[in-house]
């Protein structure tokens, strides 16, 4: 800035546009590694009252940022440094555009003059190209006075439509860019109605009530689109009217409870194989539905209506009978308006058999979930995790793993919205320490995160974070000494170990002791479960290493499937 100011004049610069332009839109966590150009930042914004959390990894500090946009619909914010730090944060700025989470990364970065020359510069890196095939949108600010706008793009891109990630470029010099504090005021933007109400067109409404009536055995499917979408209300009322059962997505679980009963959460098999029209409500048709087609489908034809903010989620995979775009609290607002007084609910056929299946697969279920062995299995383990969520339902549960994400999937109940957070669309280890710790700050409530022991390992420093902000945290690494299991052998017969395959009987609960949280050895049910209600009544964080049969996994839990197999080689 050639600019001069005259003496006493109130002046502004970009560290506190930043800051100002957050604040007027409402923001005030930031998920952050601090340094150059960005450790003032931090500081000014803790200076000005903003809840600024220092994490150990960006990575972290990212996941920590797309999930706290999927659980307050406002875009989470990551703050990092440049090159390194920038690259850091960029998997979990992917993970959020692909789970259509709302976020910011805004990462410091070199001097454009520099980088462009590639002469070299500290950290030098052309952050923006790298950062756009990754997130939905990405901005560049290189002048104090573009802060307010740039911030308001930013804010808008990432939640307005599909929500999706953003990555907003600082350069180091517009922090220390000095404007009139006047002008300053002057351009910053306050973003109004950032997510607009997206009606669905009437005709596609009707279209797809038409489907629906014409339906002898039809299902509907949840996904955490519906979840994300806070029309919590206008989803049960719909299901319920309908009559249909449902089934919930992963991090659908809870939007109604899974002790519903219309939900066919138990029978899921049965419900997509038998089903002749499917709803799906912020579900993609992706891999975790077999895109639609194939044996989990069974050879019945069926239609598809999908409702969806996105028009070009529609036909990705199979036709869609009945697309209907639009904002989920919008168009099953639509469709209820549209069911009128005379809606027929389905043929008791079908319902019936449903929920004979569910009752089948929840009783056979139940006796294996009581044993106290030990050492404990999945069934055991999580049976008494299962009673601890029935008992604090508004505690949220992060899971991650592989065995221990597919059996805690299954075996424990949820019964509010958003209470369930996992390793989404993509099946990422290492969101659990982040998810843990924005979910205590964003919402206040406790968390229990049920780890596999090499899941916990991608994240496993910030628990130091979780003591350092004293959060309400309990983490209970379910130790089987492995991946999938800790029993596999080297078949070369060298002295390395096999390849999936940690130290024997490591003390992950030692770790949370070097901090000052509580760590506990659960070699039982009986002594997990009481550990666990201990820390959540306590609020103290606490890790709790929970010795399983390290025998008791299988390869990929229930995905083993997508494992490609040799026909030359052994393992
Ligand atoms: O109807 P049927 O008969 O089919 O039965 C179903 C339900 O009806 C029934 N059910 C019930 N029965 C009774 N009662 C109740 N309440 C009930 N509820 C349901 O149970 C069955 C199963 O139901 P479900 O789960 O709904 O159905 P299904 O068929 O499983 O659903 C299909 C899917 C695809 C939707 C589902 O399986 C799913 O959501 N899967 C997600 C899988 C996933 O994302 N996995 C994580 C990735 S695995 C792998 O990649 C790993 N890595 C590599 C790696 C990754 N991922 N990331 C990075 C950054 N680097 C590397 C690694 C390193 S996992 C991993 C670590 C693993 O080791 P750990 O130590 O952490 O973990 P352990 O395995 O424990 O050792
Ligand atoms: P799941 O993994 O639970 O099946 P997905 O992540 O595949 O869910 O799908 C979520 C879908 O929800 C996405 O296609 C996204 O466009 C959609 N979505 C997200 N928010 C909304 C909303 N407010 N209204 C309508 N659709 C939404
Ligand atoms: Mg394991």
């Amino acid at each position: 800035m050639t600019e001069e100011f005259a003496e006493g004049e109130a002046l502004t610069d970009g560290f506190h546009l930043v800051i100002d332009a957050l604040k007027l839109n409402d923001i005030k966590t930031i998920y952050n590694v601090p340094g150059i150009p960005i450790t003032d930042l931090g500081r000014y914004m803790q200076g000005a009252g903003m809840r600024v959390l220092s994490f150990r990894h960006e990575q972290n500090a990212g996941y920590a940022a797309a999930i706290a946009g999927f659980l307050t619909k406002k875009p989470g914010i990551c703050l990092t440094v440049s090159a390194p730090g920038f690259l850091n944060g960029l998997t979990a700025l992917a993970h959020a555009t692909t789970n259509c989470f709302p976020m910011i990364l805004i990462s410091g970065s070199s001097e454009r003059e520099i980088v462009d020359l590639q002469q070299g510069d500290y950290e030098e890196m052309d952050q923006l190209a790298i950062a756009k095939p990754l997130c939905k949108a990405a901005f560049r600010v290189l002048h104090a006075e573009d802060i307010g706008i740039g911030i308001a793009r930013a804010i808008r891109a990432a939640v307005s439509g599909r929500p999706g990630g953003v990555y907003l470029d600082l350069p180091a010099k517009v922090f220390a860019q000095v404007m009139k504090a006047e002008d300053g005021e002057k351009s910053l933007v306050k973003v109004i109605d950032a997510a607009p109400r997206q009606l669905p067109a009437p005709d596609s409404v009707a279209r797809a009530l038409d489907v629906l009536k014409s339906a002898k055995r039809p299902l509907i499917i949840l996904g955490k689109g519906a979840a994300y979408a806070q029309a919590d209300d206008a989803i049960r009322e719909f299901v319920e009217k309908s009559g249909i059962p449902y089934l919930p997505m992963s991090m659908a679980k809870g939007l109604l409870p899974d002790t519903h009963p219309q939900s066919a959460g138990a029978a899921r098999s049965l419900a997509l194989k038998g089903s002749d029209v499917v709803m799906l409500i912020g579900a993609r048709l992706n891999w975790l539905l077999s895109h639609g087609k194939g044996k989990t489908w069974g050879d019945k034809p069926k239609k598809f209506i999908q409702v969806d903010i996105e028009p070009r989620e529609m036909d990705s995979n199979i036709e869609i009978a009945a697309p209907l775009v639009g904002d989920i609290g919008s168009c099953v607002q639509a469709l209820l308006d549209g069911m009128g007084d005379d809606w027929v609910t389905p043929p008791t056929e079908w319902t019936k058999e449903v929920k004979d299946k569910v009752d089948t697969n929840v009783a056979r279920m139940a006796p294996r979930l009581q044993n106290n062995n030990t050492p404990m299995d999945y069934h055991g383990a999580l049976g008494a995790l299962r009673i601890i969520i029935k008992n604090r339902p508004d505690a949220i549960l992060v899971n991650e793993g592989a065995n221990t994400l597919d059996f805690t999937r299954s075996i424990i109940d949820m019964y509010q919205p958003r209470k369930r957070l996992d390793v989404g669309t993509w099946g990422v280890m290492g969101i659990g320490m982040g998810t843990a710790i924005a979910a205590a700050v964003e919402t206040g409530k406790p968390v229990l995160a049920i780890e596999g022991d090499s899941a916990f390992g991608f994240s496993g420093m910030e628990i130091e974070t979780i003591c350092r902000y004293n959060l309400p945290i309990c983490i209970v690494v379910f130790n089987n000494g492995g991946i999938y299991r800790g029993t596999d052998v080297n078949s070369s017969g060298g002295a390395d170990v096999a390849t999936t395959v940690f130290v024997k009987d490591a003390r992950y609960d030692k770790m949370m002791e070097a901090f000052g949280g509580v760590g506990v050895h659960a070699t039982s049910p009986d002594e997990l479960s009481q550990a666990v209600n201990e820390a959540m009544d306590s609020g103290r964080p606490t890790l709790i290493n929970a010795v399983i049969d390290s025998a008791a996994g299988t390869e990929s839990g229930r995905i083993g499937n997508l494992n490609p197999q040799s026909v030359v080689a052994k393992k």
